[in-house]
């Protein structure tokens, strides 16, 4: 059966290109950081974050968890939204692993922190509080539709953050569809940051790893945060050499998945069962109408039927997400399969 996967752009398989890639990638052992494929990558990286230094990881949550391990210290607080991935989705790793006190605050629907309600967060120097060390953003904002953070929101949070000597990090998995999206490189939009982490397994379908990007001395102690969480790797430039291919050749391709999850929202919002939140990137979140007699797991079942899977949750409803391996004619079956149901 076709099966049309629009859970995540985590389920991106790698082009033929990465397998090439991989099969001839030269290796050597990364903990000794004699790999030369990842030195590349990591090299790479840096340059286009327009970072000092670069640290390749097996996944966006490892990325994020070494940098904020890497820049705080037991019983520091960092403060982040409630919506965002490293406070909503990674098993509560700063707490649990790193003994960090995250601080919540209400992102708005445009994915952003009030300024007004950062600073009003930032502790005083007292032995009470605990030490405000870190702001992370998330950029674009998974939970918050996918949306691209502007490069002057950026700023303002960063120039927030130099005034009161805290530590900015981007959570940037998908940092490239806010390029495209923006239209503004990708260097601009992490300028302000002290570190970032970027995922290449997503929309730019390489199988493994992200890349934390910052200073040389951030990278340096986020090297041995790698080491004690198990994320040192030996010949992984394998992995790498696909992540060079994701970086080289797949990023402006995004735009044709922005493109597709405008022509999906479109059409579900056009069904009346259906509210369809606003689309900017390649994420679309839904959910059924106030008084709907279907049933969302009934429909998610349903779908499956028609080999077509979607995300979905209680908490926050329908999630579909465009990417390379979703073309024209799925989001067309979608939304013909969407009619269909609605209709029996
Ligand atoms: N997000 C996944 C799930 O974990 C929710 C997805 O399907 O979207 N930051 C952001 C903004 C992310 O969306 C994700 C993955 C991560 C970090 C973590 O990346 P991985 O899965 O590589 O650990």
């Amino acid at each position: 059966m076709e099966i049309i996967d629009l859970r995540s752009d985590t389920v991106t398989l790698p082009t033929q290109e990465m397998r090439d890639a991989m099969a001839r990638a030269e290796v050597g052992d990364d903990v000794y950081g004699e790999d030369p494929t990842i030195n590349r990558l990591q090299d790479m990286s840096a340059e286009r974050m327009g970072k000092e230094a670069a640290l390749f990881v097996p996944s966006g949550s490892m990325g994020n968890l070494a940098a904020l391990l890497a820049h705080c210290q037991r019983g520091d607080e960092a403060i982040l939204g409630e919506l965002s991935h490293p406070y909503f989705y990674e098993a509560g790793s700063m707490a649990a692993l790193g003994g960090i006190q995250p601080r919540p605050l209400r992102n708005q629907p445009d994915g952003t922190l009030l300024l007004l309600e950062i600073e009003q967060a930032i502790r005083e120097d007292d032995p009470h509080y605990p030490i405000t060390r870190l702001v992370a953003l998330e950029n674009t904002h998974n939970r918050c539709n996918g949306i691209p953070l502007t490069a002057e929101y950026i700023k303002s949070v960063g120039d927030l953050t130099k005034k009161h000597k805290l530590v900015l990090h981007i959570d940037g998995a998908r940092i490239f569809n806010a390029e495209v999206a923006l239209g503004v490189p990708v260097k601009k939009l992490v300028a302000p940051a002290d570190s970032i982490t970027f995922c290449l397994s997503k929309g730019l379908c390489a199988p493994v790893g992200s890349v934390l990007c910052g200073s040389k001395e951030f990278i340096a102690k986020a090297l041995r945060v790698r080491k004690q969480l198990g994320g040192g790797m030996r010949q992984a430039g394998i992995l790498a050499a696909a992540g060079i291919v994701a970086l080289e050749k797949m990023v402006d391709r995004l735009a044709e998945d922005h493109e597709r999850a405008w022509k999906l929202a479109a059409g579900l919002a056009e069904m009346p069962q259906l509210r369809v939140n606003p689309q900017y990137t390649n994420i679309v979140r839904f959910k059924l109408a106030d008084g709907s007699k279907q049933k969302p797991d009934a429909i998610v079942a349903r779908l499956a039927k028609e080999g077509m899977r979607l995300g979905h949750s209680g908490l926050w409803g329908f999630r579909a997400v465009t990417h390379y391996g979703i073309d024209d004619h799925a989001i067309e079956k979608t939304l013909a399969v969407f009619h269909k149901i609605f209709k029996d």
